[in-house]
């Protein structure tokens, strides 16, 4: 297999430098009066946020630092990602959960939510109870957690959120669900435009670039320039790298060793169906709907995670990216103690092999090193088989 000509940009940031970079620019908005909510989840409405004049802000929860001192409260038999959010509040480690005013949470999987209840004792953390279905009765009870969460956010603030406000919102954050899904498709080009390394970190790390408008004109310039260096140098890429499609649990905390590792290995990651993916992008909220709350609670309760029972749509979501991004594997990441991830593995697994005919590979792993060596080889002999 040939190497990859795909050479990371010179200002690119890794994941942990963005995140550091970011401490100050929020500092100085917090010192300007800025609102600030904390939260964790793709199921959260930011648009309510937004309109109601405050930030939204992702919480540091991809690294294993603070999971020793969680483990003191939470059961070490816990998906990483729950131990590492909790564990930075309880450290006092995450700047961004520091400046947030409130901590808005949301009853997606049972370790999250009980979690949700520690975290309240140290700041308070509004938790939205989301349905685990999209029946009528389901959206009906969802457009009403909207509607209570708006009424969290004005008595917090004091403020009155118009429909109106909440339009704006909507537009501002369907121009970056484009503009991000630009960006990701990217990935469809063939042979390979960018390192999916790059693709996943530069997603996340916006997360920390608080202008939201900013934010786009950022990676739509990157989308620009990656646009123009492929058409020029696309003759002399490499074809014979595999291209794999990642899917499964948030990977943030584990892209080092499974992503970065894959394609030092010779493979392109071209498709993400993850929350740092397509997933939360490629529905829009409807801007003609009449009813604010309910084109909020359609398109939010969409969202195909697979605390979502049952969740089809995630196989329909993989099956069209597989063959729209001309897809030879697929890695599934499921985090240690993921239950549904876990579970909807199998369904995703027999798609993948018996539907759509392509070897698929399931890592389960945590946030620690001790496993990287094991995976290394589990990739290798993976690519092996495409
Ligand atoms: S919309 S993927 S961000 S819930 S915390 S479910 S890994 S056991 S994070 Fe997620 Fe929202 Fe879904 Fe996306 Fe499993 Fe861990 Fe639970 Fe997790």
């Amino acid at each position: 297999m040939e190497q990859t000509n795909i050479k990371l940009p010179a200002d690119f940031e890794t994941y942990g430098e963005a995140r550091k970079a970011g401490f100050l620019r929020m500092k100085q908005l917090k010192d300007q009066g800025a609102r600030v909510v904390g939260m964790f989840c793709s199921f959260v409405p930011t648009e309510l946020v937004y309109a109601a004049g405050a930030l939204p802000v992702g919480l540091c929860a991809f690294t294993e630092e603070p999971i020793p001192a969680a483990e003191a409260n939470l059961p070490r038999n816990l998906c990483p990602l729950i131990k590492a959010s909790y564990g930075f509040a309880l450290t006092d480690t995450c700047p961004y959960f520091y400046f947030s005013d409130f901590v808005v949470g949301e009853t997606t999987c049972d370790g999250k939510k009980k979690m949700f209840e520690l975290l309240n004792e140290i700041k308070d953390t509004y938790v939205m109870q989301l349905p685990h279905s999209r029946d009528e009765a389901a959206l009906a009870f969802w457009r009403d957690q909207i509607i209570a969460f708006k009424r969290k956010l004005e008595d917090f603030y004091g403020v009155t959120i118009t429909e109106d406000d909440i339009r704006q919102a909507i537009k501002r954050k369907n121009r970056e669900r484009d503009v991000m899904l630009r960006y990701l498709e990217l990935g469809k080009l063939n042979p390979a435009p960018m390192s999916g390394y790059e693709m996943g970190t530069r997603v996340d790390a916006g997360s920390f670039s608080f202008d939201l408008d900013q934010r786009c004109n950022i990676i739509e310039a990157r989308t620009a320039e990656v646009l123009e260096q492929w058409k020029a140098n696309k003759d002399s890429l490499p074809t014979d790298r595999p291209r794999l499609l990642v899917t499964g649990c948030p990977n943030a905390g584990v892209r080092e060793k499974i992503i970065k590792a894959v394609e030092e290995l010779g493979a392109d990651v071209v498709a993400f169906d993850t929350c740092n993916g397509i997933r939360e992008k490629v529905e829009k909220v409807d801007e003609s709907d009449p009813d604010v709350y309910h084109a909020l609670a359609v398109k939010y309760l969409n969202i195909n995670c697979s605390v979502m029972s049952p969740n089809d749509s995630r196989r329909n979501y993989i099956g069209e990216m597989i063959d729209s991004y001309a897809v030879d594997g697929v890695i599934e990441i499921v985090l240690q103690s993921c239950h549904t991830y876990d579970v909807e593995a199998f369904f995703i697994k027999r798609f993948v092999t018996q539907e759509k005919g392509l070897p698929y590979l399931n890592i389960e792993t945590d946030y620690s090193q001790a496993d990287k060596g094991q995976i290394n080889t589990r990739l290798a002999a993976f690519l092996e088989t495409i």
